[in-house]
């Protein structure tokens, strides 16, 4: 198979907060394919980082009494750190605060206003007059116009859910100061994002989009695209419109571009990449956006629509994922379901997290739960019972019998082939991203080899005279299978193979490489690869979520 070129973004994540398991949803499955492409040989890069602008960011700065600047670095490294520890190998992990993303922000705003797709229109909006700012939406609260509840946001009733603008609230107030709002008016840049809607209605139906997403964008066609409003007065933190003072770029105008920032940085580490050649119009590199469904409208009507405007290249697919639920249940402070992935990590191993949600994934935009018992019993049952085990019931007898050394023959030729067979639709289930038909279909293959250690029975052929050879030959059958089992597991638990390597005394395990048994190979001694989920570290774990939320 040909060397594919592929270039894989995941959403960036807000600079304001910590990364916490639902964020992982996205991270892990993204970095579970990228690993699975890396492993078919192909030349596959992840790129990502923080998405630092924005209105959130300089108040939760204000609130420590730090700056801007300084949260964005602190919250980059707690980030880096997180990905890290749960195995997330990005290439390059950046900032939406560089050089390169003012550069490309302002290219693109330039190029766009140069084909008209800029206006400037006046507006009015509430305004902080104690504060001498404009209030996002968010930033207003007060009771619903629809329901009367009390304490409700600018832009939506969370008790009867209404939808409406902050200036129709009863008694509005600034979440900022507590100060009531006026309106003012202000002049604002916007983008006119129906000149694209011939484009965007060719490129939604050309198959880069999962057909729910699609079937979403066909309605908001229905409706009619609306112009984008791109720009925020100051004071803001982000970057400041060339040529229009006090005026700043809004958020989600430059996050995006922040893909291409990171992608170029990567670049500039590493020379044989070159920036033009994944982002020019015409580009044949695959270019794969992972986001969660919230930020579709987003990443699939403006972000294509300002690429397609400034002469740069589409995705070649966008894929989103569902949210993670908890014991089917949104995420809430209030019931502490509000895991962080610093605190999981305190208490359980990161492989088994990403097991677990291997085993929930498809390719579609459904949510997925996390049910503890559930998680315990899965991952306990599955990596422990089944695959581990078979490597701990054979290598004890290749240690102590034949110096580690496994055997010359391969005593099961056409049970090791139909292991090796099933690499094919694995790979395809990988490369679909239905990992749970895939983790499926390799739980199945351990049961068959465990089946055969049964029926084999080694420790009692270990007892019988002349038989030295045959449990040589048995227990290096169940090696071999379980070496192929964790080629086919290495994208969703990379710690775990990385010990396995080490474990067999073997070169990184690729697709191809798991054709051939290891036939009188030494391996080293075996030691435990992972510990049973226990009881007590899920009630620990519990246990510090809930403090945290309670302080
Ligand atoms: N930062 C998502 C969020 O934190 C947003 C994603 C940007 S992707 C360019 O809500
Ligand atoms: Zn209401």
């Amino acid at each position: 198979m040909a060397q594919r070129k592929i270039l894989v973004t995941t959403a960036l994540p807000y600079a304001n907060g910590d990364i916490h398991l639902g964020h992982l949803v996205g991270y892990v499955q993204a970095d579970i394919w990228v690993r699975f492409q890396r492993m078919q040989g192909h030349d596959c890069v992840h790129v990502c980082g923080d998405d630092t602008h924005g209105t959130p960011v300089m108040l939760k700065a204000e609130s420590l009494g730090i700056t801007p600047q300084q949260l964005i670095e602190k919250v980059h490294v707690a980030h880096k750190q997180d990905f890290a520890d749960f195995n997330v190998d990005f290439d390059n992990f950046y900032t939406t605060h560089s050089d390169e993303n003012r550069q490309l922000s302002e290219l693109i705003f330039e190029r766009l206003k140069q084909r008209g797709d800029i206006v400037v229109k006046t507006i009015k909006q509430a305004y902080d007059p104690s504060r001498n700012m404009f209030l996002p939406d968010r930033y207003v609260k007060g009771e619903c116009p629809r329901c009367h509840a009390q304490d409700q946001y600018g832009d939506s009733c969370e008790s009867c859910g209404a939808t409406y603008s902050p200036t129709e609230l009863i008694n509005p107030v600034s979440a900022v100061s507590g100060a009531t709002p006026i309106e003012k008016e202000s002049e604002h840049f916007f983008f006119e994002l129906k000149n694209y809607t011939d484009v965007l209605q060719e490129w939604t139906r050309a198959g880069h989009l999962q057909p729910q997403v699609k079937n979403k964008l066909d309605e908001w066609f229905e409706v009619g695209l609306r112009e984008w409003d791109i720009s925020r007065d100051a004071p803001y933190f982000g970057f400041e419109i060339p040529g229009a003072p006090g005026k700043f770029f809004y958020v989600w105008l430059d996050a995006p571009i922040g893909y291409m920032a990171s992608f170029k940085d990567f670049c500039s580490q590493k020379p044989e990449y070159d920036f033009d050649e994944y982002w020019n119009k015409d580009s044949d590199v695959e270019l794969y956006q992972f986001i969660g469904k919230d930020i579709i409208y987003f990443h699939s009507l403006f972000w294509p629509a300002t690429l397609t405007g400034a002469g740069f290249r589409t995705p070649t697919a966008v894929f989103a994922n569902g949210f993670l639920t908890i014991e089917g249940k949104k995420m809430s402070k209030s019931r502490g379901t509000f895991i962080n992935a610093r605190t999981y990590l305190e208490h359980l191993n990161p492989e088994c997290l990403r097991y677990y949600f291997a085993a929930k994934l498809s390719s579609d935009i459904e949510d997925i739960d996390l049910s503890f018992e559930d998680f315990m019993l899965r991952v306990n049952a599955d990596v422990v019972g089944k695959v581990v085990n078979i490597a701990s019931r054979c290598a004890g007898f290749i240690r102590k019998r034949f110096d580690n050394t496994l055997s010359t023959v391969n005593l099961k030729p056409g049970l090791y082939q139909e292991f090796v067979d099933a690499g094919v639709s694995i790979g395809e289930h990988f490369d679909k991203r239905e990992f749970s038909r895939a983790v499926r279909e390799i739980m199945e293959l351990a049961d068959k080899a465990n089946q055969y250690i049964d029926e084999m029975k080694p420790w009692q052929m270990a007892k019988e005279d002349g038989r030295e050879q045959e449990v040589q030959g048995v227990c290096s059958v169940g090696i071999n299978l379980f070496r192929v089992l964790m080629t086919y597991l290495k994208p969703v638990i990379p710690g775990i193979a990385a010990d396995v390597e080490e474990f067999l005394d073997i070169a990184p395990m690729t697709w191809d490489n798991r054709t051939q048994p290891l036939l009188g190979h030494k391996i080293n001694t075996f030691k435990p690869l992972i510990t049973r989920i226990e009881q007590d570290s899920l009630d620990a774990l519990t246990q510090a979520v809930k403090d945290q939320q309670s302080v």
